[in-house]
């Protein structure tokens, strides 16, 4: 039986609508440790991480709460870390996006250290690639892709002592539909993978995922970084940074069952859930449901 490591990470840090701190424990309340267990694996929940409080302060050189930034991502990579050299599938929950420089800077090392290739997939509403000299927030959750590639602060490219974490072609972002001027030259200039809102009505979600999807094989470590916010705010209300026009229902179910197929997926990111800003917690519940699909849970009725 498999092991899924749960790893809180309560804070805000990187983000100026406050209240996605509190995502780890709306995701506990909304059962994601049963839903887990019932899909037949081994859960340890770690609980939460310990950092520094959100002093809530302005952006200092284009970055807010870059210290505070720093000593979230480092217990977050250790925390990862631990879970991967366990043999455990390690799932953060955020806490805002900025984590996922921790997170997924520990995968990378671990593919490396097993010589696997890695594969992210980046769902989110936003392209997360802003540099401080281009940010219009100076807000880091805004930041960790172009930090994972190497481009941002010092301390938060070199978790592994290896930089840039990733390369452009380990990575796919989907559902993108707001990008900033400067950020959209960053995707160009790296030459990054994007499937955006337009592409995904194109061409419709299955094509996306095939394609996402591609050029897998079993020496392949499958993470995903799930923003809540890819997700319509009709379905998702409870993010800080809602825009309108993301994926339905239907179509975040058959991204997850079609991760879930390949059979892959060994590590996650849950991030950006703002409970303060949710309905009933239903944004937490519907994380779950997305969740179980994700590790395998299926209405398929055919043989
Ligand atoms: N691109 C904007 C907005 C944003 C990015 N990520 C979130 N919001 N959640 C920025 O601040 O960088
Ligand atoms: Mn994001
Ligand atoms: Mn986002």
């Amino acid at each position: 039986m498999k092991t899924i490591s749960l790893i809180g990470a309560p804070t805000d840090v990187g983000a100026s609508v406050r209240g996605a701190g509190m995502g780890p424990d709306a995701l506990r309340v909304a059962g994601l440790n049963e839903a887990l267990a019932a899909r037949q694996f081994n859960v340890v929940d770690h609980g939460n991480l310990h950092g520094p409080a959100n002093p809530w302060q302005q952006p200092v050189n284009g970055l807010r709460h870059l210290k505070e930034a720093i000593d979230w991502n480092q217990a977050v990579y250790d925390a990862v870390n631990q879970a991967l050299m366990q043999g455990h599938i390690p799932m953060m929950l955020g806490g805002d996006h900025c984590l996922a420089i921790g997170s997924i800077s520990a995968v990378a090392a671990h593919c490396r250290r097993a010589g696997k290739k890695l594969r992210v997939l980046w769902f989110d509403a936003h392209a997360d690639s802003n540099l401080s000299t281009i940010s219009p927030t100076g807000n880091i959750h805004g930041m960790p892709v172009a930090c994972l590639m190497g481009h941002g602060p010092q301390e938060l490219i070199s978790y592994a002592g290896h930089t840039p974490a990733i390369q452009p072609a380990d990575i796919r972002l989907i559902g993108i539909r707001s990008v900033d001027a400067g950020e959209k030259k960053f995707i160009h200039d790296m030459g990054m993978q994007v499937f955006d809102m337009r592409y995904i009505d194109e061409y419709g979600m299955r094509n996306v995922m095939s394609s996402a999807l591609a050029d897998l094989d079993a020496d392949t470590h499958l993470h995903v970084s799930f923003d809540m916010d890819c997700l319509d705010p009709g379905i998702a209300p409870g993010v800080g940074t809602a825009v309108l026009g993301g994926p339905t229902y239907r179509e975040a179910q058959l991204c997850m069952e079609m991760i879930a197929d390949t059979g892959l997926l060994a590590s996650l990111d849950l991030v950006e859930l703002n409970p303060a800003l949710d309905i009933r917690n239903q944004t937490a519940i519907l994380a779950v449901d997305l969740i179980e699909s994700l590790f395998g849970k299926s209405t398929l009725v055919r043989m």
